[in-house]
């Protein structure tokens, strides 16, 4: 029986903004337990479970599983879990995901990480990743940057109107006239920015 309820981040960005690299660093500086909500879904794909075909399907169109079977998925790793802090990862991508997530759980994340990263630099990343994911080649990337810039920018709008959007910038600001160019850094670099982040909340 749980004590009190877990933290809970939740990690946005669009396909290939780093989510998955910087959550291994998260776990490894301030033990988390990273779930991925793509890597639960591609596991119930290779399991052979009654769904896969479905999920499968859905993912190599670039679009959103049905809520319930998501969120069923996270909710078991997490109440399956002893660790009490949990960094989800790729969810929830729709403002539907997101309400079918607070009724199911009964509760909101305690904050939510979000990589800004420009579309160029994501495209450039899926498509050299090269590890057989189903949906890195360029009509299913572009698929998912269009799902992702209408269906997630709400979700993401939503928890920064309730202050709990801690954002990343992997991209030119400009200051005044001057843009500020370089900005996609490495990952070490953007980690040293996360990592303030979790050390500023105690967590
Ligand atoms: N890389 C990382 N950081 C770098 C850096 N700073 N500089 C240079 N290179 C960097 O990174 C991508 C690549 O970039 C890697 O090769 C990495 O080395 C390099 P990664 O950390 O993997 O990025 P990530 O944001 O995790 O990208 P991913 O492709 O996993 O994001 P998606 O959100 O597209 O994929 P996800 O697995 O979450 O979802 C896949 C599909 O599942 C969705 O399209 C959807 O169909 C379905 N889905 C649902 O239906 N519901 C859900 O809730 C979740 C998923
Ligand atoms: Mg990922």
């Amino acid at each position: 029986h749980r004590k009190k309820p877990p933290f809970i981040t939740f990690v946005l960005g669009g396909p290939g903004s780093g989510k998955g690299t910087q959550c291994l660093k998260i776990v490894e500086t301030f033990g988390f337990t990273h779930l991925s909500a793509g890597d639960l879904l591609r596991k119930e794909i290779s399991s052979n479970s009654e769904n896969g075909a479905m999920i499968l399907e859905t993912i190599r169109e670039g679009n959103i599983v049905p809520s319930e079977l998501t969120v069923k998925l996270i909710q078991r790793e997490v109440e399956s879990s002893e660790n009490d802090k949990f960094l989800i990862d790729g969810f929830p991508r729709t403002e539907e995901n997101r309400q079918t997530y607070e009724r199911v759980v009964g509760a909101e994340p305690n904050i939510v990480l979000f990589f800004d990263c420009p579309e160029e630099e994501m495209v450039k990343r899926v498509l050299s990743r090269n590890q057989g994911r189903i949906d890195d080649n360029i009509d299913t990337v572009k698929k998912r940057l269009e799902v992702f810039n209408a269906l997630n920018r709400p979700v993401i709008n939503y928890y920064s109107g309730k202050g709990k959007l801690y954002k990343v910038f992997i991209q030119p600001t400009i200051q005044g006239s001057i843009v500020m160019i370089p900005a996609v850094g490495t990952e070490d670099e953007i980690f040293t920015r996360v990592r303030k982040i979790f050390t500023s909340l105690e967590v």
